[in-house]
């Protein structure tokens, strides 16, 4: 590999460093760099020191806690009186003590989420804990958790949503800002070392329509000012979204990446010239260099709850032991760091039986990766002996990311009693790579590196024998009403509409129902055939949610004769958009109806029509 190169490199973004053959976080192709140039130079490129002590921890947590617990939802709207607040029991050394049982090595606090309620008695606003009954007010939950960090050795980072649906001046751009690095400034000063500062994607807009701009560079060197070891991450340029909220990692996941940070100015642009986007599955392949400007160390952050919700919901059951030992294996495994969240309840307190999970996710991890099976390792020559000639179904690898990302493929070998013997093949490693297959009989399990982009050094292997947990449901069963017994009488008005609808009554959520246009939303009615007790509906978006017809704002009515309608919710699927599962909607109390109507009053992306893959009517048994 060529390594006399002379690199013309410059700042996208602040600092960049040579630091003798390596670009630290990130460099600019120069005008005319061939492909064979780009390929070394991206090979080049390595992590920050603080980017690396992020990428080490692997397991980090999310703490969603705030007025969403109290009020059930996952979207607040800014109106939440702070008198809702009360976690009469907070006890943050439970959770920091929960999760440190369980291996997690930092925790990142939800300090503010989009409704604006600061769990810290801020300067900058009313709506914190300060008017809360909760500690008479003189509660402070970011210091209860930052002493709580420090006694059990917990790193502490902090999320704090740009969009505000509480501030007043949110919407215009200069007070606004000045208010929010206002809160940060508080946050970053006042709490100690801060390791990760977490700054969500989620705009909307402001009172009146009004676009907020984010100075997103101010922002940034307010951290860099008081927290210079902190990450920046998402809406930051050290940690990267993996692009979904369910826990999957890439199978090809590249540290080293053309795409731009969105707090960079015209990365809009740029990032859609290039094809890049968030989910976009490939994010650092070879034909993406020769097209980019150049590259930069952004590695990849898994971000999952451990129920269906962010905020904790008593309805909600985690996920089963199978599900997490999944996401393990896809995040971790698959060179991101896996940000877990665990919400606490409105006592203040995780779950028992979320913390029960967390500790069958250690037994988990310590059993089946506790010691690997290999004595000698050569990892020169990516090859290991095992102690003991066995069964083994898991390799694990890992590259020595100080110098570099450089494995785009590799075939597992293991010398099995017939000889050797291909196991499974895998494309990128770089900091951790976990790859599973069938049970094999080894006594030695070699790395046939089949492309690279610069010299290969590993940092670990591994070799197991795993056994991955029973499957069982993830979430309590709810009693639906059959979808097969539903007649569709009329959608916007029309008989005719309807055609296809029951493709959101079949059960099946691969299959959907689109609407046709219009431009004044959409409404569904619904006869059941009986009268039942509703207890409320399951929205289940299109192919997967994201953007495409997605409904957001919606109305829900309830009839017994089909003439006299009640209205039994309104309201939003808050973050539909990013979570797109199952979206749960309960009603205050069991409604006795043999109609419904749904009603479409804005979609995600604007867009005129809507999709549903799955509609379903939650059958209640008449006590509230
Ligand atoms: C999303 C937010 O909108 C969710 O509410 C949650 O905080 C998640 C981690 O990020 O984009």
């Amino acid at each position: 590999m060529k390594r006399n190169f002379i690199a013309v490199f410059f700042a996208v973004a602040g600092m960049v460093c040579h630091a003798g053959d390596y670009f630290v976080k990130e460099v600019v192709f120069p005008a005319g760099a061939d492909s064979a140039a780009r390929v070394d130079m991206a090979s080049r490129v390595v992590p920050t020191p603080r980017q690396m002590a992020w990428q080490e921890l692997e397991l980090t947590a999310f703490l969603h806690f705030g007025i969403n617990t109290f009020t059930d939802r996952e979207w607040g709207d800014g109106q939440e009186d702070p008198a809702t607040f009360n976690p009469v029991m907070a006890d943050c050394d439970q959770w920091v003590r929960t999760l440190g049982d369980a291996g997690f090595k930092m925790v990142i606090l939800t300090a503010k989420h989009h409704d604006g309620f600061c769990l810290w008695p801020t300067s900058t606003t009313a709506h914190s804990v300060a008017s809360s009954p909760w500690s008479d007010g003189r509660g402070d939950v970011v210091r209860d958790l930052r002493e709580a960090c420090d006694r059990y050795g917990m790193k502490l980072g902090l999320y704090l949503s740009p969009w505000d649906r509480n501030a007043e001046c949110y919407g215009d751009s200069e007070r606004y800002n000045s208010m929010f690095v206002a809160q940060l400034t508080e946050l970053l000063s006042n709490y100690g070392k801060i390791d990760e500062v977490w700054f969500d994607g989620a705009c909307g807009e402001g009172p009146n329509g009004k676009k907020q701009e984010y100075d997103w560079a101010r922002f940034k060197s307010v951290i860099e000012k008081l927290q210079p070891d902190a990450v920046t991450a998402i809406m930051g340029d050290d940690v990267r979204w993996v692009g979904n909220e369910n826990g999957t990692g890439r199978l090809t996941e590249w540290s080293v990446t053309p795409k731009m940070p969105g707090i960079l100015p015209g990365a809009e642009e740029y990032n859609s010239r290039l094809g890049l986007n968030d989910m976009g599955g490939d994010l650092g392949s070879r034909g993406l260099l020769c097209k980019a400007d150049g590259v930069r160390w952004w590695p990849s952050e898994v971000d999952v709850s451990i129920r269906p919700g962010w905020f904790y919901h008593d309805r909600e059951k985690p996920k089963s032991l199978r599900r997490l030992a999944e996401i393990y294996l896809n995040s971790v495994g698959r060179n991101s760091v896996l940000l877990l969240n665990v919400p606490p309840d409105r006592n203040g307190l995780i779950a028992s039986s979320d913390s029960t999970r967390l500790i069958e996710l250690r037994h988990w991890l310590d059993s089946n990766f506790g010691t690997s099976l290999l004595g000698d390792v050569d990892l020169d020559k990516c090859r290991g002996t095992l102690k003991t000639p066995g069964e083994i179904n898991c390799v694990e690898l890992g590259e020595d990311i100080s110098k570099g990302q450089q494995i785009e493929s590799f075939d597992v070998e293991v010398l099995t009693p017939d000889g050797w013997h291909k196991a499974a093949r895998g494309t990128t490693v770089g900091y951790k790579r976990i790859l599973t297959f069938a049970p094999v009989e080894a006594s030695e399990v070699r790395i046939v590196v089949t492309g690279s982009r610069g010299n290969v050094t590993l940092r670990s292997m591994g070799a197991y024998r795993i056994e991955l947990p029973e499957s069982e449901a993830d979430n309590a069963v709810l009693c639906l009403f059959p979808g097969s017994e539903m007649k569709p009488v009329r959608v916007n008005g029309s008989e005719a509409e309807c055609r296809g609808l029951e493709k959101a009554f079949d059960g099946d959520a691969s299959t959907s129902w689109t609407s046709g246009q219009s431009v004044s939303g959409h409404e569904i009615e619904v006869d059941m055939g009986c009268e039942i007790h509703v207890d409320g509906f399951v929205y289940t978006p299109g192919d997967g949610g994201g953007f495409d017809n997605t409904i957001f704002k919606y109305e829900f009515q309830l009839s017994r004769d089909g003439v006299a309608w009640t209205d039994a919710a309104a309201g939003e699927f808050g973050n539909v958009v990013n979570n797109p599962i199952p979206q749960h909607v309960f009603l205050d109390k069991s409604v006795p109806a043999r109609y419904f109507r749904l009603r479409s009053k804005a979609t995600v992306d604007g867009s005129d029509r809507i999709t549903i893959a799955e509609l379903s009517i939650i059958e209640g048994d008449g006590s509230d």
